[in-house]
């Protein structure tokens, strides 16, 4: 077994979170993985209003990846009824809007309900939502702020479809954020080439798993040299080794989303065991420790 960590806020059974959007949608699968050995579990986002999400094709597993474009599907407030019976447990609700005041009042609605907050401000092919706000930095501060003053925990995943991951993590400092998640998906297409078209219903969408893990470790390795807040690395995390890289470029704790999509809920068991007990990792000690 091993410690409670705080991070950001938020009280977590051990450094492995779920990530938002895989198993996300009801609170018996939110349970599930914590029973399973997740330290804290982060929900589907959740916006102002109900959406049925894209038309399909709108999820494309790869050899190294997952392509999706979901589409932000989501019951809104309604999903406040699927928190009811998880009590204390780290659950953070992943929250999205349009502006800093659709985000204030999806955030209120999570008052007393959930450990904290995960503001998705990183979608990369929601039009009107993530994708604009998340490479604005006046924006990212602004929506930050609007959340961050109701006095929940409040953690920001930011985009890596930015020329400079550091301003965008800068604002979000300024905001009030409590931590930072770094990071969504990347923007990514692929075609068809028998049928010649994309693979995709919305032809693009944003790529996770493998193929972007050195992307999120360079985001995270840059973050840690501009901001001061704890950062939460996320992006093709699958191994005990990928952990420990996160770490030692600067992520206190990780989310884990593609890999328990595409293998299952005993990843967190199995990097638990592989991290704690075989190599014996103490996270205190790597920390940011590749920072010359
Ligand atoms: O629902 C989605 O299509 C989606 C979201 Br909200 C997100 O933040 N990242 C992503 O890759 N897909």
């Amino acid at each position: 077994r091993t410690e409670p960590v705080t991070i950001g806020g938020v009280t977590l059974n051990n450094h492995l979170l779920l990530a938002a959007g895989v198993l996300g949608t009801t609170g018996a699968s939110l349970s599930r993985v914590l029973a399973c050995g997740a330290g804290g579990v982060v929900t589907k986002s959740i916006g102002p209003q109900p959406k049925d999400g894209h038309a399909g094709p709108c999820i494309a597993l790869l050899d190294d990846g997952i392509l999706n474009a979901m589409g932000l599907p989501n019951p809104s407030r309604e999903f406040t009824g699927e928190l009811s019976g998880l009590g204390s447990k780290p659950v953070i609700v992943s929250i999205f809007g349009g502006d800093p005041e659709e985000f204030a009042e999806v955030a209120g609605w999570f008052k007393g309900m959930a450990a904290g907050l995960e503001l998705n401000l990183s979608c990369p092919h929601a039009e009107g939502y993530g994708a604009s706000i998340g490479v604005n930095p006046d924006l990212v501060e602004k929506c930050t702020r609007a959340v961050s003053t109701l006095g929940m925990p409040t953690w920001v995943k930011l985009t890596p479809n930015v020329t400079d991951i550091t301003a965008i993590g800068k604002a979000a400092e300024r905001g009030g954020a409590s931590a930072i998640v770094a990071v969504n998906t990347v923007k990514a297409m692929r075609i068809s080439t028998a049928l010649r078209r994309p693979v995709l219903g919305n032809r693009y969408g944003g790529l996770s798993g493998e193929a972007i893990f050195p992307v999120a470790v360079r985001c995270v390795y840059e973050l840690y040299e501009a901001c001061s807040l704890p950062i939460i690395g996320c992006g093709g995390i699958s191994s005990a080794d990928n952990v420990i890289e996160m770490m030692m470029a600067g992520a206190c704790a990780v989310e884990i989303g593609s890999a328990v999509q595409k293998h299952d809920i005993t990843v967190f068991e199995t990097i638990k065991n592989d991290l704690y007990a075989k190599k014996g990792i103490d996270p205190a000690e790597i920390i940011g420790c590749a920072h010359g």
